[in-house]
């Protein structure tokens, strides 16, 4: 289908929504009702484009993907569609002739953020490498009516907000109730013997109703549209006896139970506590996403045979793997299967995909708990649990062995366990995560089934994060090399050519000072706060973890402080550190270094002696938005997490593309960032994983560190000492005592890593040329890339076939 519209179109449509879909003249109109009549034109389109899309892929038997994960980060959808339709040039037009700005519209548009960081940012990056690759997909997640938190410091410490999207999101989402499902909790089950067969009833549970919501994405060009479906639960039995007896509360209890499933979106990353109301979000998601999947197979099909054919079920980490019970309830107690036959179905159609190494955020839930919330399904996993041990015993599978393998013990249901036994393909999202999974975390399952487990590195949307966030130099990239790249990111490679190119090296350092200006203009309007944009841009936005290593930086920053501070007229190219970091509200200890980052920046903004050289800024409620912001303007990428420890990371990808240098360990995808760029465009520190495994292996001791360095001595004592009215005794005490991520151990090598990269900035030419390089190969990181390797390694899928060969 074209989505072209002319000018007069557009103007014609927004007067139209404007009146009769808010009832307001062109005259009488606020931003935000532009802002809306906007985004229902482009829905439309949307719609219409997803509809023919969809039917062709039916017409055509094309695999359908499913992509189930409790977290999309979309961040703001409004200038992404009308780019990728084509149609940003002629909406600009159309409301400049209405004195409106289109830019100022996008300001309207609040951030989408049902997701933490990098997994919910994937997902949401996936959905348009489906798309832009052609394959019919959707994605099943949850309409939290709050999302990630909005972070407010008070005195450095970091507070939490409600985040409230809806009211200028939800004109994305389309409601469709004739979709909706019951999803059941609690009660208990009978089961029923008859001659033939055996029957199931669940008795006194507690009905829930989960309502579809439906958001469109558009692929480049708008050929391929992804179908995003979110969740709303909701329980419309209203208790008239108890409201007449005066009971108004309790009349209410049943609808805000069901309703606080989706609520809020859970701020942990990389860490779960094993909550009723969590585990609660995650069946709830997966019990309507699968009943969702089955009767859309079951429209055009009699039969879920053929489900594996037509169909790839994809687990996004372990929240969503009770979609594996629940398929197998489905197929057993609603479809007629018999047990073999089911799980046969369940195995072909299910592949999951782990994102984190870290124990605490492997999870597991207490048997009580699961049992009493979810009685059915866990009667599926003890099946499950009693069949794997049949099937390993039988294989002769040592008894320790299968007892670490197997979904349910210490009393536990152990979720891990369950994605891999219940899925077809596991894979890690880089290829040094994928090993540590293959050698260490799920090593027992990969001696068993080697042929299960692969790699697929992570990408991203680089039509989002290049293109648009960094127009100046996509336009660059267009001149020289043309515009195919957009298509096929691997194209960038052209740039090579120009790598001794003066010219466009100079343009390059241009538009990267573009960049920072435009980020210190946004800085001071929002945080009144003046950033050098000569300064060197050194960038480190991520979920704020101990395992990411902030306090690492933020503890050479000191470091880097004291020393200026007695050497005022020191050579030192002036550097600002940004800092963006959200941290899960009950994680006492990331506080505390959002805190120590805080009152260091606010020290050293102080401190006449050396602010004019060393700037700390710490970004207030880093989301999408302002990472679309930071990444065009860095030159300095920190990855910085100790070995072994990031599974991927996808920042260091944004930035890459974006010019900037990465100054990281050989951790998660930095080390085929590396790879990618050879040893001359990265900046590099620290111990490898394996150096790492050795170090505790042989008993790692902090307090040597701090005991034989000077320099770390020094800075950990201003700890001690305190500054801006606060002490850090804590990150003193954890990093003297424990320092689990090793950050001493590695701390003289990242601080000679950020001597380097002073040195090598001072050459400004060499840098431009570092910069090119790292966008001409960052192709191998598109999303695009990950998603065509998703379909033909794991799913098995191929793309829609262009409409002419139907
Ligand atoms: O795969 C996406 C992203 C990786 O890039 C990060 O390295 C990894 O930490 C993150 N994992 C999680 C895990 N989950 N939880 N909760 O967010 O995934």
């Amino acid at each position: 289908m074209t989505y072209k519209m002319t000018v007069p179109q557009i103007k014609e449509a927004i007067r139209e929504k404007l009146s009769h879909s808010f009832g307001v003249s062109l005259e009488n109109a606020t931003y935000e009702e532009y802002y809306k009549a906007v985004v229902l034109i482009v829905r439309e389109l949307l719609t219409k484009g997803r509809t023919e899309f969809i039917d062709n892929a039916e017409k055509t038997g094309t695999k359908q993907v499913y992509y189930l994960c409790m977290e999309f980060l979309l961040g703001r959808s409004l200038r992404n569609n009308l780019y990728n339709l084509g149609l940003e040039d002629s909406f600009k037009k159309a409301l400049a002739e209405y004195d409106i700005k289109l830019d100022n519209l996008y300001e309207q548009e609040p951030d989408a953020g049902l997701g933490n960081g990098g997994l919910g940012r994937l997902a949401a990056c996936f959905l348009d490498g489906l798309a832009t690759q052609g394959y019919p997909a959707m994605g099943y997640s949850l309409r939290y009516e709050y999302g990630i938190f909005r972070q407010k410091l008070v005195d450095g410490w970091q507070t939490e907000l409600p985040d409230f999207w809806l009211p200028g999101g939800s004109v994305w989402l389309q409601q469709v109730p004739e979709n909706s499902v019951e999803v059941r909790f609690d009660g208990h089950i009978e089961e029923q013997w008859h001659e033939q067969y055996h029957s199931v009833r669940h008795r006194d549970y507690t009905s829930v109703t989960a309502i579809p919501y439906d958001l469109c994405v558009a692929g480049m060009d708008g050929k391929g549209i992804s179908l995003l479906r979110i969740w709303k639960a909701e329980n419309n039995k209203f208790d008239m006896n108890l409201f007449n007896g005066g009971s108004y509360m309790r009349a209410m209890e049943q609808q805000a139970m069901a309703e606080v499933i989706t609520k809020v979106l859970y701020p942990e990353d990389n860490h779960t506590d094993g909550k009723m109301l969590r585990l609660s979000q995650q069946y709830f998601l997966v019990s309507a996403s699968i009943q969702d999947i089955i009767r859309r197979h079951l429209f055009a099909h009699s039969t879920l045979d053929d489900l594996p054919k037509l169909a790839a079920i994809h687990l996004n980490d372990t929240h969503p793997v009770l979609a594996i019970p629940e398929m197998m309830r489905v197929m057993l107690d609603e479809c007629g299967y018999g047990w073999e036959d089911a799980w046969n179905i369940v195995r072909q159609t299910v592949a999951y995909t782990n994102h984190t190494v870290m124990s605490e955020a492997l999870e597991c839930w207490s048997i009580d708990l699961f049992k009493m919330r979810l009685p059915r399904i866990y009667q599926i996993v003890e099946e499950i649990d009693r069949r794997f041990w049949e099937e390993m015993r039988w294989k002769g599978v040592e008894e320790s062995k299968i007892y670490r393998m197997a979904p349910i013990g210490d009393g536990y249901v152990k979720m891990a366990n369950l994605a891999v036994i219940g899925s077809h393909s596991v894979n890690g999202v880089s290829a040094l995560h994928s090993e540590i999974l293959k050698e260490d975390v799920f090593h027992d399952f990969y001696m068993e089934e080697p042929q299960k487990f692969t790699n697929v590195t992570n990408g991203i949307a680089h039509r989002r994060w290049l293109n648009q966030s960094n127009p100046k130099l996509s336009g660059l990239i267009t001149d020289l090399i043309g515009s195919e790249y957009i298509y096929d990111a691997g194209k960038l490679s052209g740039l090579l050519r120009y790598k001794d190119d003066e010219a466009v090296l100079e343009q390059l350092q241009q538009i990267k000072r573009f960049n920072k200006v435009r980020l210190a203009d946004y800085i001071k309007k929002t945080q009144n706060d003046r950033v050098d944009p000569d300064s060197i841009f050194d960038v480190q936005v991520k979920r704020l973890h101990e395992y990411k290593r902030q306090h690492m930086n933020a503890l050479n920053i000191l470091a880097t402080y004291q020393w200026l501070r007695e050497n005022p007229n020191a050579d030192f190219t002036p550097h600002t550190f940004f800092f963006g970091a959200k941290a899960a509200p009950g994680y006492y200890f990331a506080k505390q270094i959002i805190q120590f980052i805080a009152a260091l920046a606010e020290k050293i903004r102080k401190d006449d002696r050396v602010n004019k050289k060393l700037k700390v800024v710490f970004v207030e409620n880093y989301c999408v938005t302002w990472a679309e912001l930071l990444t065009p303007a860095a030159e300095i990428s920190e990855q910085i997490s100790l070995a072994g420890t990031e599974a991927s990371g996808t920042s260091n990808m944004k930035f890459m593309i974006n010019g900037a240098v990465t100054l990281g360990t050989l951790d998660g995808a930095n080390v085929e960032i590396h790879e990618a760029v050879g040893d001359e465009n990265i900046i590099l520190f620290g111990m490898t994983a394996s150096q790492v495994e050795e170090l505790k292996r042989s008993g790692y001791s902090p307090r040597l560190h701090y005991q034989n360095n000077q320099v770390i001595h020094r800075a950990m004592d201003e700890l001690l000492t305190g500054f801006d009215g606060q002490k850090f005794k804590d990150i003193f005490n954890a990093l003297l005592n424990e320092d689990r991520y090793m950050a001493l151990a590695d701390f003289e090598s990242y601080a000679e890593a950020q001597r380097r990269a002073q040195k090598l900035y001072l050459d400004q030419k060499s840098w431009n040329r570092m910069s090119l390089v790292n966008t001409a190969c960052a192709g191998r990181f598109a999303a695009d890339r990950a998603i065509r390797e998703y379909a033909g390694n794991i799913w098995h899928a191929s793309p829609v076939p262009p409409v002419q060969n139907l």
